[in-house]
């Protein structure tokens, strides 16, 4: 009956890596932040508190003997609560019940700990708690969440979560534990898994989609928003339901309605509005939901109309980042030190753009921006540790919110500066107080966008409104497809409604350096392969991870310095590679013809036309060679060379391109 916890909770000392998935849900409620997450049901987990037992045994759960058991001296309600007790960090049996949860539905789940000298083994996951997971209909395991244990000797401390589960899940379970090889004992109470709503209704700007940002003229143009409604925990399932859209000025005066009619199975609609000409001003974007005469709520979305973007640093409507007025394409890395001699390195490999965890509390955030200043790099500064009850958590006696204020106010004139990193994985749990950071950081700095990174695929569409850039970090090597990086950017411009940019963050480190084992890291091929797939997949920003890993090999050692040196002109020749895509990636037209996955999935390929010549990207993610022929959308191009200036054949109007297993390319077409 032992249970194996596939990966746990992630967590290393300076960040949060990725793995596991949940699924989607929308966004801003009606009814205000209040209406997020509102419990709906009971409690499904049988026996929660412990109070019945057979023969010395919690009804409904598999609690392993020897291991697990009930104990009267030990409880947080009622008489008895369940010891977990483990001496031999190698006996990693779990205490776990099959939970009836709905697929696609979302629970809040909590479990009441207390411990006693739990000592973390030699992993990163440490500590007792919870996690619900989730598996095929044969059991096979398909994904579930993990949230933060606790270590050491505490008193009664509740873990929650929220958690959506993914509409493939076929079983669920509930799983008590104390990570793998910790020991010590843990006592659990009150576990609680019940269904929560989600709000009647939400919106999401199509366009505007910046800030609710409008350019004169506005005539011609359309307001367009997506409306989700969950008819199903809402009684509406089977009704029509009205929907009103309608622009106001500041005096409430229409200038512009529509209505739409949802059939009584639609949940989801886009709504288009068209404009007449309007000045620059405040505007009101307003939905009201009907059902016959009855309104059931409203959405609200203010529009700003204006004649030229003022803001410093902003993202336009073809998804760019403008940068005192000019598109700028990022190319960046996470990095831990920053001392001058990393910032010239990688200044001078060709990156514009860095991401350093470090800078909470306690250091110089000023002289660390200058430092950048100096040499020509942008500055992402992460505040995603300024939520409470998070790991690193800075306690210096104010609150996230407060700590966050203090930072943009100090650093928000700053001309390093490119975006806010408001989070760094964090789960659906944390979109309310993600959407608290957003609405805070976005009043005090109109002149920088915000940033986040997941992993959390299924739960992207959720943070839409809690973002101006979404990020994702998938790191398939090795464990995974390498095309994982085409899934993910995918994906995450769809969760975007293709009207918020998608960054991505390319894997340049080894797994081995965290997880220990074997050193496998990325080839060289593998990794421009990965680069090229989240260009050719629309990332409208790069932010590779990581420069300190290449410093480690597996277990965190110190890499050889050749190793280090071996790496980093490898990723040098990725990224001069990519400057010499920049113009075309920021100024280009994507040739619709030439956009998809061709050769059974195998070849990733994007045109672009910008200045007269034609760039084909292309990836090859099989490790097969491949003979491609290519057809090309206009007999006008006459030959092609590779970025490297090797020709390859046009003819017949189609380019003829060998590529070796994994390789990733540019040709460039010429008239
Ligand atoms: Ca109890």
């Amino acid at each position: 009956m032992e249970k194996v916890i596939n990966i746990g909770n992630c967590a290393t000392p300076i960040m949060c890596l990725l793995i596991v998935c949940s699924i989607l849900s929308q966004t801003r409620p009606v009814g205000g932040e209040s209406a997020f997450f509102q419990r709906s049901g009971e409690n499904i987990v049988v026996n929660g508190g412990f109070e019945l037992e057979k023969d010395g045994i919690p009804v409904g759960w598999s609690a392993p003997h020897g291991i697990a058991s009930l104990d009267p001296a030990n409880a947080h309600s009622g008489k008895f609560g369940l010891k977990y007790a483990r001496t031999d960090r190698n006996d990693y049996r779990l205490v776990t019940q099959q939970i009836p949860c709905i697929p696609g539905k979302i629970y809040e789940a909590s479990v009441w700990v207390k411990g006693e000298n739990i000592k973390d083994g030699d992993q990163w996951d440490q500590g007792a708690g919870f996690c619900i997971e989730w598996s095929d209909e044969n059991g096979k395991w398909l994904g579930g969440v993990y949230p933060p244990c606790i270590v050491g000797t505490f008193d009664w401390q509740k873990i929650s979560t929220i958690v959506r589960i993914p509409k493939e899940a076929r079983r669920v379970s509930i799983v008590l534990y104390l990570c793998r090889r910790n020991t010590g004992t843990a006592w659990f109470d009150d576990v609680e898994v019940v269904q929560v709503a989600p709000p009647l209704a939400s919106i999401q700007m199509i366009s505007p989609a910046y800030r609710g940002l409008l350019l004169t003229p506005t005539k011609g143009k359309k307001i367009s928003a997506k409306i989700s409604i969950n008819r199903e925990e809402h009684g509406l399932v089977g009704k029509p339901l009205e929907i009103i859209s309608e622009l106001t000025d500041a005096k409430g005066n229409s200038l512009s309605k529509g209505v739409k009619v949802l059939q009584g199975d639609e949940e989801e609609t886009i709504l288009q509005l068209a404009l007449p000409e309007l000045k620059p001003n405040e505007y009101q974007y307003v939905c009201h939901i009907r059902i016959g005469k009855k309104e059931l709520g409203k959405l609200e979305e203010r529009i700003n109309v204006v004649r030229q973007v003022e803001a410093k640093v902003y993202v336009d409507e073809r998804q760019r980042l403008i940068v005192d007025g000019k598109p700028f394409f990022p190319i960046g890395l996470y990095l831990g030190p920053t001392e001058e001699e990393h910032l010239a390195r990688i200044s001078e490999a060709g990156f514009n753009t860095i991401l350093c965890y470090g800078y909470g509390v306690g250091r110089d955030p000023e002289a660390y921006m200058e430092r950048a200043k100096k040499y020509g790099l942008k500055v992402i500064y992460s505040v995603k540790d300024f939520y409470e009850g998070t790991r690193y958590f800075p306690k210096v006696g104010k609150s996230g919110l407060e700590l966050a204020r203090d930072y943009v106010m100090k650093l928000r004139d700053h001309p390093a500066l490119l975006a806010w990193y408001i989070n760094d994985e964090l789960p659906i749990t944390f979109v309310p107080r993600l959407t608290e950071m957003y609405e805070l950081i976005k009043s005090l700095d109109p002149n920088h966008p915000q940033f986040q990174v997941l992993y959390q695929i299924p739960d992207l569409e959720l943070y839409y409104n809690c973002t101006d850039i979404m990020g994702v970090d998938p790191y398939p090597i090795p464990s995974r497809p390498i095309d994982m990086v085409s899934d993910w950017t995918s994906s995450a411009i769809k969760a975007m409604n293709n009207a918020k940019p998608v960054w991505v963050v390319p894997q340049i480190f080894d797994w081995s350096v965290y997880r220990g084992g074997e050193p496998r890291e990325p080839t060289f091929q593998e990794k421009k392969n990965m680069f090229y797939q989240a260009l050719i997949h629309g990332a409208k920003g790069l932010i590779a991870y990581s420069y300190f890993d290449l410093f480690k090999t597996t277990g965190r050692k110190e890499a050889p310095k050749e190793l280090f040196e071996k790496r980093w002109k490898e990723v040098c020749e990725i990224v001069a590679e990519i400057n010499k895509l920049v113009p075309a990636l920021l100024e280009g037209e994507d040739v619709p013809k030439l956009q998809g996955v061709l050769e059974k999935g195998k070849v990733h390929v994007r045109g672009i036309t910008h200045r007269n010549k034609l760039y084909i990207l292309s990836a090859n993610t099989s490790s097969d060679s491949l003979h491609l022929t290519l057809p090309l959308p206009d007999r006008c191009w006459k030959s092609a060379s590779r970025l490297d200036g090797r020709e390859e054949k046009v003819k017949n109007g189609q380019l003829v391109l060998q590529l070796q297993p994994l390789e990733a390319t540019t040709c460039v077409l010429s008239k």
